[in-house]
């Protein structure tokens, strides 16, 4: 428990989050649980493991059996990139939902990105020339609802990852916040190997106590291009094993083996802010073995330019006021400042609606893959990988919770089909940001 739950402040919080309807980022909270971090900051969590997001690139037909995730008869370089895979996936987990517990004490509530709110770095990995350079490009695209789209790659090895993300948030009776993740990713290896990775959903406990953490709930799904295909299950403690941050991931020969209940090849379990084991299935003699410890190896942290030399539209100068008002906890100041950079930005919006124009948004392109609207915006290429990749899975293509299968419930048939998509030659063409 904090020591802030029995204040009046948080209680005066409690209240107004009972009746609370509508967009999280407009939620008014005490000092003492906003972060001074911006929400666009979180898609560096995917490359915080820079050794782990390359490795399934250096896997090939001639070592795959020293990469193979403790399987010592895996049968082929597919299986052991699909294990590698997995691996960084789960380690990427302890990133995103759990740093913000050890950095600060608890989750806090993020600063909500402006619309063209750009985050960039990169992971050097000097003492390893090898691996080359990671880039991490990080764009909002939409403000409201708040969208933000991200790219990390590494041109050396021919290794990326694109995609982004968004939340739909709601308090529940007992104050849990349940939160539905919108937005995939797509992990490619060499141009020719492909993932198409969906967030799972979540809910934050621990609000009464002014204390919250994140814990996860339903299903992940890692659907590559060679077939295979990797489901997680989340729980939370007592559901799989009685700890937190429990998992539960199957990897199937085909997804057709998944959706007609055949046995997984491997089955994972374990915690993944913690150590998981592997099991082989169909082989004579079912092998157990360890498959990760997350308490083994450390993140690696983006290098991040000094405010001094960020672009105005760069996150950590943007907000450079905001955070040190919210560091030293002044209430009036986190007002102020944060009222300068909103009116600038409404300011902005009414001089685009006056012109008739709308905010260009700097890297990514909205990508319609609805078959007949008729709205301007760009169509899907001919070979698009996410279309192929959730053909392969019967995933939704709409803009419907992540991980929502086609004709499902959840997979309503009015819902738009827009998702953004990372466009390699505007970066390219970059002048004004730089790494
Ligand atoms: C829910 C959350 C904001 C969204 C955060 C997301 C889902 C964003 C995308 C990342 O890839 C993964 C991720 C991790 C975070 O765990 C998740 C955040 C946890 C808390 C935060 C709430 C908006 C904070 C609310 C705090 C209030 C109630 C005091």
């Amino acid at each position: 428990m904090s020591s802030y739950a029995g204040s009046s402040s948080w209680k005066s919080f409690l209240k107004s989050v009972a009746t609370f309807r509508g967009d999280i980022s407009t939620l008014t909270a005490p000092p003492f649980i906003l972060s001074p971090v911006s929400l666009s900051e979180f898609s560096q969590y995917w490359g915080e493991y820079p050794e782990l997001f390359l490795e399934p690139g250096f896997i090939n037909d001639e070592n795959y059996k020293s990469h193979s995730c403790g399987d010592k008869d895996i049968e082929s370089a597919e299986v052991a990139r699909m294990l590698a895979v997995t691996k960084w996936f789960i380690f990427a987990l302890k990133s995103q939902y759990t740093s913000r517990n050890e950095s600060m004490g608890s989750e806090k509530k993020p600063l909500n990105p402006f619309l063209g709110e750009l985050f960039v770095g990169k992971w050097k990995m000097d003492e390893k020339p090898e691996l080359g350079e990671t880039v991490l490009l990080s764009e909002q695209v939409s403000h409201h609802p708040p969208k933000t789209a991200f790219t990390v790659f590494n041109d050396k090895n021919n290794v990326k990852l694109e995609g982004y993300s968004q939340i739909k948030a709601t308090f529940s009776k007992t104050l849990t916040l349940g939160v539905r993740q919108y937005g995939h990713s797509i992990f490619s290896i060499r141009d020719n190997e492909s993932y198409l990775i969906t967030p799972p959903p979540l809910h934050v406990e621990g609000i009464l106590m002014a204390s919250p953490f994140a814990e996860l709930e339903g299903k992940s799904f890692i659907q590559a291009s060679t077939g295979m295909l990797a489901v997680l299950e989340f729980s939370g403690r007592g559901y799989f094993s009685g700890k937190k941050n429990s998992f539960k991931a199957r990897i199937y020969r085909s997804s057709k083996d998944y959706h007609n209940n055949k046995e997984p090849m491997y089955t994972i379990s374990g915690q993944w802010s913690g150590v998981s084991k592997m099991i082989k299935h169909g082989a004579q003699e079912p092998s157990e073995s360890l498959f990760h410890d997350a308490t083994k190896i450390k993140p690696t942290y983006l290098h991040v330019k000094p405010i001094e030399e960020q672009h105005p539209l760069e996150s950590r100068k943007a907000w450079k006021d905001v955070a040190k008002a919210i560091t030293i906890g002044d209430y009036k100041l986190i007002g102020e400042t944060k009222s300068v950079l909103e009116e600038r930005q409404r300011n902005m919006r009414k001089e685009e609606e006056a012109k008739g124009i709308d905010w260009e948004r700097r890297w990514f392109k909205d990508v319609d893959y609805s078959k007949d609207s008729k709205n301007g915006k760009m169509k899907p290429e001919e070979g698009d990988k996410f279309l192929e990749l959730a053909a392969l899975l019967q995933l939704s293509t709409k803009n419907v919770p992540s991980g929502t299968l086609k004709a499902t419930k959840e997979d309503i048939p009015t819902a738009d089909a827009i998702h953004w998509r990372f466009q390699r030659n505007l970066w390219d063409e970059e002048k004004e940001v730089v790494l």
